[in-house]
């Protein structure tokens, strides 16, 4: 198959899953095309039959706001009817999926006809989307859709109650690949964070404020009265200036420790023994599975998608958003209970293999072929 993928290349689950799911794909001999503003961070790799096509967006002083949805449409028209595309998935439905639409007209007239797959990630539906200013478009472009998935029930859910959606919405899960997470990293910094051994509590987010990393700080202050132990947080965001002060401010400012963003989170995983995760809304936490599947279990709270990933007093533990002592006290419990923890760590990394790419990508390669099928029988 030749598929084209538009999704954003900035620090961000969305473009992490897009830009797997484009690697696993041309790995397995289709040919994607990967169209996006800059060169997506998790992109950094030569693959054969991988293909990048920046979007250029030129400045104008007529333009207080750059045209990038018209640059956008232009370039998937050229590239669908150069690079002869079968279908395009475009991830995050702002603007992407009224773009895609824009495209898909503008090919009919030139009688190509090319199927769009809409993926929703979170913030398009239960945040960004819900601002109503967007409302007729997203509806819109959502319906005008030839499919859509979303990446956790919850999602889907909360996509359907938010807005009349006449199409069906498919659930397909994010995914890992388990290979990367299986060797042991040499070059593992464990010791240089923890040279007494003491147990790291990891947090990795884009500090945004739906990440709720104040909440990180609290935890970890209640757990540290009782258990000697670390926190590493890992990421950068418009939150991060503030989280450092809070960091600074505690009792335990010399344990904490901000990294600051890493390309690939599978480079400072390994160091971590426990995950924290209490965002305010989730629609699936890709970073918990990751951490999953480097065998830590996770506290995270119980919004959105988080229940489908982290399983209640199996791979971790969940509570409600802002109950910081309840997270704090079920950390304490893992921590110092080896024979949970160990059950807990076995247990998150055997949950973490169902969502194993091997196990995902036929969900959507089944989906592209459908859809392949049925617009060559139109
Ligand atoms: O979490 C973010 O702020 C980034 C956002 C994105 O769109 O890049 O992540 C969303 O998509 C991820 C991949 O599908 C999900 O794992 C995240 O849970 C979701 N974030 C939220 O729903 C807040």
């Amino acid at each position: 198959m030749n598929i084209g993928i538009v999704c954003y290349p900035t620090y961000g689950g969305s473009g992490v899953v897009a830009t797997e799911l484009g690697i696993a794909l041309a790995k397995k001999g289709h040919k994607v095309h990967f169209m996006s503003y800059s060169q997506p961070f998790r992109l950094n790799q030569f693959t054969e039959n991988l293909f990048y096509h920046e979007v250029n967006v030129n400045d104008y002083p007529l333009f207080e706001y750059q045209p990038y949805e018209s640059v956008l449409a232009s370039k998937i028209v050229d590239v669908a009817i150069y690079e002869r595309l079968d279908l395009l998935h475009v991830h995050y439905a702002i603007p992407h999926a009224s773009v895609a639409y824009m495209a898909q007209q503008i090919l009919k007239s030139k009688k190509i006809s090319l199927p769009y797959v809409t993926t929703l990630h979170g913030t398009d539906i239960t945040l960004v989307g819900r601002d109503p200013a967007f409302e007729p478009v997203i509806r819109f472009s959502l319906n005008q859709s030839n499919a859509i998935t979303s990446v956790s029930e919850s999602l889907m859910k909360d996509t359907l109650k938010t807005f009349k959606i006449d199409n069906k919405i498919e659930v397909i899960p994010n995914f890992i690949n388990m290979d990367d997470y299986k060797s042991s990293n040499p070059q593992c910094s464990k010791k240089h964070y923890a040279p007494n051994n003491e147990k790291i509590l990891l947090h990795v987010s884009n500090f945004r404020k739906v990440k709720r990393v104040e909440d990180v700080v609290a935890i970890f202050n209640r757990v540290r009265e009782k258990v000697k132990c670390k926190l590493v947080l890992v990421g950068d965001g418009p939150e991060r200036s503030a989280i450092e002060k809070l960091a600074r401010e505690s009792h335990y400012n010399s344990d904490i420790i901000s990294l600051g963003r890493i390309p690939n989170p599978l480079d400072i995983l390994c160091i971590g023994d426990l995950f924290l995760l209490p965002s305010e809304t989730e629609s699936f936490g890709l970073a918990a599975l990751e951490a999953m599947a480097m065998k830590m279990p996770v506290i995270s709270t119980n919004a959105g998608g988080l229940p489908e990933v982290n399983i209640q007093g199996k791979t971790g533990f969940l509570s409600d958003v802002g109950n910081t002592d309840e997270m704090a006290a079920n950390a304490v419990k893992l921590l110092t209970d080896d024979n949970l923890f160990e059950k807990f760590k076995q247990n998150a990394f055997t949950h973490a293999k169902k969502f194993d790419v091997n196990m995902i990508l036929p969900m959507y390669e089944s989906l592209y072929k459908r859809l392949i099928t049925k617009n060559k029988k139109k």
